[in-house]
């Protein structure tokens, strides 16, 4: 540990042990780390990497029933003859880059025949799947900004002159559509590109050559989802909503530990986090970088806290890191309290109170009750932070947690699991559902044999609410991993993941469901992100178990 942070443990930990909930505290319980972890996080951010990309074809979207969301692209005519021929009377055109790109559009306009004298407007659309460039946004019925939808109105004033979009794009295909320009003279339109940008700069190394096609190709398309949201932090989408969210950042960056291998990536985003925190020492569930870095005032996700750290243990197991790990460990204990503070005299979470203060995430289903994951959560983080404080020699910190997690498992299974069902229930009504299964198995409640019935069993059941979003599926392959269901882990990855794969999927999705290409928990298919960084995580389990994925 640096200087800095020994000097300052001593009236740090004062304030600690002052900690209050929620309300209470105006004190900065992270006053003497603060503003040394902002300043870390600023140093680590890194430089892009640029590379420019050109776009592959010429394509139409037309409608088709077995096409993904009804769309699929056909190819047009060629990229030469669009750039040969007059864009007065080409008027609409849509390009294909063949791969996902983020990054700063451009082309070159140029007079073919007399002299300009008027400005052209053009509608540029960019879309990272075929439905978004041709379903019409407006009247627009998202409960999302509507100004995160990739459609800009351009004026260009001079010609010949080199256009630039300025605001940074996501997407594989773009439609360019003329709507003015003069009957005196005529042009052409050339030197399509993208500036793309990413803060990747590694190329992970090979699978096993005998690995399993579609194997191969759900990893290549998981590699491509996390370069693209790697940025100046963690995104969670390169389109929407490019920013750091906590969750997002725990999925990425155990991808990333097995691939690019990009720590200080990791390391910013944890220090950034701890650094936008409020001053009770909660974490906020997701912070922007511009114009200067800053939290979203309010957005508190107990869930996401609670993986705040997971992430630290995991980043400490994947780097050895220990001056990161100690100067963070003040968060981790913290929202360790946090967790504490919600637990009843019984052994259950309070989970009433809980979401009436905050927001629990775990996956987007509306109907989810999410009482029992709440309980396998709190179990599993406060195991995974006590493994954390062993590994800094600081058990002795919270030398409680092994009794209270003892009591809250043994509450856990004696409230919450049916034997006669073989699964655990949430709620008054007794709802089933994955989310409950996968929490209370990675919170090894049960025995070996129930983990395995309970996996088993929900698949089956007909009533059980099935995971809304790869996030979720992602913990349910590490349940079936680590319930030891070794086949139906691989079985459920090709399933799930490859079927976007079929569907067309240059990168994964924010939203999944097989039986559905139009759910949106925005209420609007388009704006949902089709790059989104919590869909990468194949990458992660692929990698990391070669024995059960190659
Ligand atoms: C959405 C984003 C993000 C996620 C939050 C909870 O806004 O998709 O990835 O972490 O929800």
């Amino acid at each position: 540990m640096n200087t800095f942070f020994k000097k300052n443990q001593f009236f740090a930990w004062f304030l600690l042990l002052s900690f209050l909930p929620k309300t209470g505290s105006c004190q900065d319980v992270y006053a003497p780390w603060r503003q040394q972890w902002l300043k870390l996080a600023d140093e680590l951010k890194p430089a892009l990497t640029e590379t420019i990309e050109t776009p592959e074809r010429m394509v139409n979207i037309i409608t088709d029933q077995n096409a993904f969301q009804g769309w699929k692209t056909v190819p047009a005519s060629s990229l030469t003859d669009l750039y040969a021929t007059s864009f007065k009377t080409q008027k609409t055109v849509t390009l294909d880059f063949g791969k996902h790109i983020t990054g700063y559009f451009s082309f070159n306009v140029a007079t073919l025949k007399g002299t300009p004298d008027a400005p052209l407007k053009f509608k540029l659309t960019f879309g990272e799947v075929p439905s978004e460039i041709e379903t019409p946004y407006d009247p627009y019925k998202g409960d999302l900004s509507r100004a995160w939808l990739q459609d800009e109105y351009i004026t260009v004033m001079d010609i010949p002159s080199l256009v630039t979009i300025s605001r940074r794009m996501a997407f594989r295909y773009v439609k360019i559509e003329l709507l003015g320009s003069s009957q005196y003279f005529d042009f052409k339109i050339e030197n399509l590109r993208c500036r793309a940008v990413s803060s990747v700069k590694t190329k992970p190394s090979a699978l096993q050559p005998n690995a399993h096609d579609m194997i191969k190709k759900i990893d290549s398309v998981g590699l491509n989802t996390l370069k693209e949201c790697m940025q100046t932090v963690y995104e969670d989408g390169p389109k929407r909503d490019r920013r750091l969210w906590i969750g997002d950042l725990y999925l990425e960056s155990l991808a990333n530990s097995y691939s690019f291998k990009n720590h200080d990536l990791t390391k910013r985003c944890q220090y950034l986090l701890a650094g936008l925190s409020d001053k009770n020492g909660y974490l906020v569930g997701t912070v922007f970088e511009t114009p200067e870095p800053h939290p979203q005032a309010g957005q508190h996700l107990l869930d996401y806290s609670f993986l705040y750290n997971v992430t630290l243990k995991e980043y400490l197991t994947a780097t050895n890191d220990y001056q990161t790990a100690n100067s963070l460990w003040p968060v981790a204990k913290v929202q360790a309290e946090i967790a504490k503070s919600y637990i009843l005299p019984n052994g259950l979470m309070d989970f009433e109170k809980a979401k009436k203060e905050w927001w629990l995430f775990f996956d987007w289903k509306e109907e989810l009750d999410k009482s029992t994951a709440l309980q396998g959560l709190t179990i599993y983080t406060l195991k995974q932070t006590y493994e954390l404080a062993k590994l800094l020699k600081k058990e002795h910190e919270l030398k409680e947690l092994p009794e209270l997690i003892r009591k809250m498992s043994q509450a856990a299974r004696t409230n919450l699991y049916d034997s006669k069902l073989g699964l655990f229930t949430s709620g008054s009504k007794k709802q089933v559902s994955y989310a409950s299964q996968i929490w209370m198995v990675l919170a090894n409640v049960t025995s070996p044999a129930e983990a395995k019935l309970a996996l088993r069993n929900i698949t089956s059941h007909k009533e059980a609410v099935i995971p809304g979003a790869p996030y979720l599926y992602h913990f349910f392959i590490s349940a079936l991993i680590e319930s030891g269901l070794k086949t139906e882990a691989k079985e459920a990855l090709i399933n799930y993941w490859g079927g976007m794969v079929k569907k067309g999927a240059d990168t994964f999705w924010e939203v999944y469901d097989p039986n559905d290409a139009y759910l949106s928990p925005y209420h609007f298919f388009p704006i949902n992100s089709y790059c989104h960084a919590w869909s990468c995580t194949p990458v992660y389990f692929i990698r990391k178990y070669p024995d059960i994925f190659q």
